[in-house]
């Protein structure tokens, strides 16, 4: 089913939702996915009846229906996947592309319309961020064949697919670097001569040790190494490395992949905030010079006013770690949950974010994610807490840009410790069979994870996979969401209710979220002519207008628009 499409059902569904008159043949057809033709999708389970207001609710959401024409565009609810550890086609333990393809359906219907691959290419560790040759794929993960069919397969179900570049440094078992050391072994009191061998001008050799140095066996000479002995730097500044670079982007282009995750680009000149930028121009200029709608996104794993600075690289997009992350906004905010001085942060964060980038980059697209394979992950900062799972991931998902989920995180999987740990497997079902992975070495297997698999949760209303569900549902609807410039709501963000307004052109949202485990009662009075359209309840009660007021369950939200 077209995009186009599926949102106009959507949108009927919620205007028939709040109308009281939802038809079952309705449901059943936005459901996309076979396998998930019992769960209909539902905004809230008893939804916000506003008397007499369900004409003009219906034209409300026609209104964002028409305006909201776009979204082939980087906006995107993007699902980083571990193939390591996601789903197994073969029954050696280890995930698989064929098994990624064996899930598109189940991802489907999850909502999501973006892949991000952490590295297929073959390398000796399991997590393959030490790669050997760029141009294939790993055989534990399968075959060119089995990529070009998931890029055939995904294409049909309007996902794109990301691969992570991983140019900051090589495998030590990359021929580049394996060439390079072998010819300084051979040199005897002579200066190494780029003619004789290129590859000695890949990496950053020099003769005396060094911090994040490692000594090359057997020779005076050392390499920069900054993540560990096998995995040596690249030295960025050659011509001859970036013109690799190149080539591999454009490679993968070609095959049909939409863009790339940038790895580590805070360490492609460690310490060196300039040189790195220029460095992330220059991949984003490349790649635009490849193909003008390609998607660049990057790890900066840093503070505020550093990945602003970044942002004026002129790079598409870069993760928002001042939010995700084990110390980020989000998790902060979720902490001082009930504390309004914690709450009505969120809402002023969001818009100082939103005008700190856009004046870096006018063109920027925000990357808000909760965790990835290198942080805990997000139900364990909530603390097994349900409700706030969920909230968690409407402030990830409600946030403007291309969203990233981890994994797992919409079943509300935990991982915390060793980063084996963080790249737990899929957890399909209590049996660990349909297709469940081996954990990676030293992972320290949970007995069940807090909330259940994902088989105990599909049919479950009130899991925190239907709440993700809905979440992703809500979001495509809306596009001002998603594309929405933000700013504080600062007549309703008070107490403990976090309110934003998102403006795309001339279409408008405000979300509001109760940040407590108390009910909350917003006056809407100055709101008139704004309509109730999309609610999520994280504890089942429902999520009510009356007479003026908007009544919000502990950690609900609800989403207004302009009639
Ligand atoms: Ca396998
Ligand atoms: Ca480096």
């Amino acid at each position: 089913m077209k995009i186009r499409a599926k949102r106009l059902l959507c949108l009927l569904l919620a205007a028939f939702l709040l109308a009281g008159c939802a038809p079952a043949g309705k449901t059943q057809e936005f459901t996309t996915a076979p396998e998930f033709s019992g769960a209909a999708v539902e905004f809230s389970g008893e939804s916000a009846a506003v008397p007499g207001e369900a004409v003009k609710t219906e034209q409300a959401l026609d209104r964002i229906h028409t305006l909201g024409e776009s979204p082939e565009d980087n906006y995107r609810v993007w699902y980083e996947i571990f193939v390591y550890s996601f789903c197994d086609s073969d029954g050696d333990g280890i995930g698989d592309l064929k098994g990624v393809i064996s899930k598109l359906d189940y991802l489907q219907g999850l909502g999501i319309n973006g892949i991000w691959l952490m590295p297929i290419h073959p390398s000796t560790s399991y997590h393959k961020y030490n790669v050997s040759d760029y141009f294939a794929i790993d055989p534990a993960y399968g075959t060119m064949e089995d990529f070009q069919e998931l890029l055939t397969q995904c294409d049909q179900r309007n996902i794109r697919v990301i691969l992570d570049l991983v140019v900051n440094h090589t495998g030590s078992e990359h021929t580049w670097f394996t060439q390079a050391v072998n010819y300084l072994k051979g040199l005897v009191g002579e200066e190494p001569n780029v003619q004789d061998c290129p590859y000695a001008d890949y990496y950053n050799f020099v003769r005396e040790a060094r911090p994040g140095y490692t000594q090359v066996s057997g020779t005076d000479w050392y390499y920069e190494s900054q993540f560990s002995p096998d995995m040596p730097d690249l030295n960025l500044g050659s011509d001859a490395v970036r013109s690799e670079i190149r080539d591999i982007m454009a490679y993968w282009l070609d095959l049909g992949v939409s863009g790339f995750r940038v790895d580590a680009a805070k360490e492609f000149y460690s310490g060196k905030t300039d040189a790195n930028i220029e460095v992330l121009s220059w991949l984003q200029q490349t790649l635009r010079e490849l193909r003008e709608d390609a998607f660049l996104v990057a790890e900066v794993w840093d503070s505020f006013d550093q990945v602003t600075r970044y942002y004026e690289s002129g790079i598409t997009s870069l993760f928002n770690f001042p939010f995700g992350s084990a110390n980020g906004k989000i998790v902060a905010v979720i902490r001082g949950a009930g504390n309004p001085s914690v709450v009505t942060t969120f809402a002023t964060a969001l818009e100082k974010a939103d005008e700190a980038y856009l004046g870096a980059n006018p063109d920027y697209i925000d990357a808000p994610f909760l965790s990835n394979h290198d942080v805990g992950r997000i139900a364990g900062f909530c603390a097994g807490d349900q409700a706030k799972t969920k909230l968690a991931g409407a402030m990830n998902l409600f946030m403007s840009g291309s969203a990233f989920i981890y994994y797992g995180e919409e079943i509300g999987m935990t991982g915390s410790g060793n980063d084996p740990n963080k790249r737990a497997p899929m957890y399909w079902n209590a049996a660990r069979d349909s297709g469940t992975t081996q954990p990676p070495p030293e992972c320290v297997l949970p007995e069940s994870y807090p909330f259940g698999s994902l088989e105990e949760q599909r049919f479950d209303d009130d899991s925190v996979y239907s709440y993700y569900r809905q979440l992703i549902a809500i979001r495509q609807a809306i596009p001002a969401i998603s594309h929405g410039r933000t700013t504080a709501e600062a007549a309703l963000n008070v107490g403990c209710v976090s309110a934003f307004r998102k403006t795309w052109g001339e279409e408008m949202c405000i979300l509001l979220m109760n940040i407590s485990s108390e009910a909350s009662r917003t006056d809407l009075s100055g709101y008139e002519g704004w309509n109730l359209v999309a609610s999520l309840s994280a504890d089942g009660n429902p999520i009510t207008l009356d007479n003026g007021s908007l009544t919000l369950p502990p950690f609900g939200t609800a989403v207004l628009v302009p009639g």
